[in-house]
């Protein structure tokens, strides 16, 4: 089946007002993908107001579990949504590895997206340990089944899912689009063992060192649907490029 593609850039804790609104001037949208871009919450509303009129979508790069309350420095949904954010990137790596956030947490996040009707970016990924003892694919289908035993396979239909290996997060060393490919198949076969259907529907994108040169040959794998891209998306003609090799 054709999956629609979807080119996200995560612009982690970078940039400033006058580099934003640059950046987004130089963005071209693409009616046949979804192109989305991830500010900083602080920036959410700046951008916001320059993509009205435009088909790029916004994204958050976290969101509480809760609705709100006594959560100091936590940004609730509700509030996110006050500023036309459509997508919210979850359980992205470093929020994992630098904020302690577990499987159980990241699983409720993305409950609490779906509840308030936004679409969840599902980050999922292996160490390089974990890697060279072979356990990627259960480490990473594991982060998933976190998901699904919170939400239920109907509702997972709703997420996207970024795979991201650590090592390959802001390394410059992608992975290959074989090893990627193996793991999207891995993550979309765990899946489809509780709905086949929902597992072909389901977008997976992969994160990790995606820059112009290479994305093409992982937008070429049948199981890659296009790519959550960090570093390159601060550059709007590398991002647009990598749009490009995404059509
Ligand atoms: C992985 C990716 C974006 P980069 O974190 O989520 O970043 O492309 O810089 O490796």
């Amino acid at each position: 089946m054709t999956r629609r593609k979807i080119v996200a850039g995560n612009w982690k804790m970078n940039g400033s007002v006058e580099s934003v609104v640059e950046l987004v001037k130089g963005l071209n949208a693409c009616d046949t993908l979804d192109v989305v871009v991830a500010p900083s919450f602080v920036y959410l509303p700046l951008v916001a107001q320059q993509l009205v009129d435009s088909s790029i979508k916004l994204a958050a790069q976290n969101a509480s579990e809760y609705n709100s309350g006594p959560y100091t420095g936590e940004v609730s949904l509700s509030m996110l949504q006050d500023f036309s954010v459509s997508h919210v990137i979850l359980g992205h790596s470093e929020r994992r590895a630098l904020f302690a956030e577990t499987d159980t947490q990241v699983a409720k996040k993305v409950a609490a997206t779906l509840a308030a009707g936004l679409t969840p970016i599902l980050c999922v990924g292996e160490t390089l340990e974990q890697r060279e003892v072979g356990t990627t694919l259960a480490v990473c289908n594991a982060q998933v089944d976190a998901v699904l035993n919170e939400i239920g396979v109907e509702l997972f239909e709703q997420v996207v899912v970024a795979y991201e290996p650590v090592w390959a997060i802001g390394t410059g060393k992608s992975a290959t689009s074989e090893q990627a490919q193996e793991v999207h198949k891995g993550i979309r076969d765990n899946i489809a063992t509780q709905s086949a259907e929902i597992a072909e529907k389901i977008a997976i994108l992969y994160g990790g060192s995606v820059k112009a040169s290479n994305s093409a040959e992982l937008f070429a794998q049948p199981d890659i649907d296009g790519a959550l891209v960090g570093g390159a998306s601060l550059d709007a003609k590398e991002f647009n490029s990598i749009i490009e090799s995404a059509k």
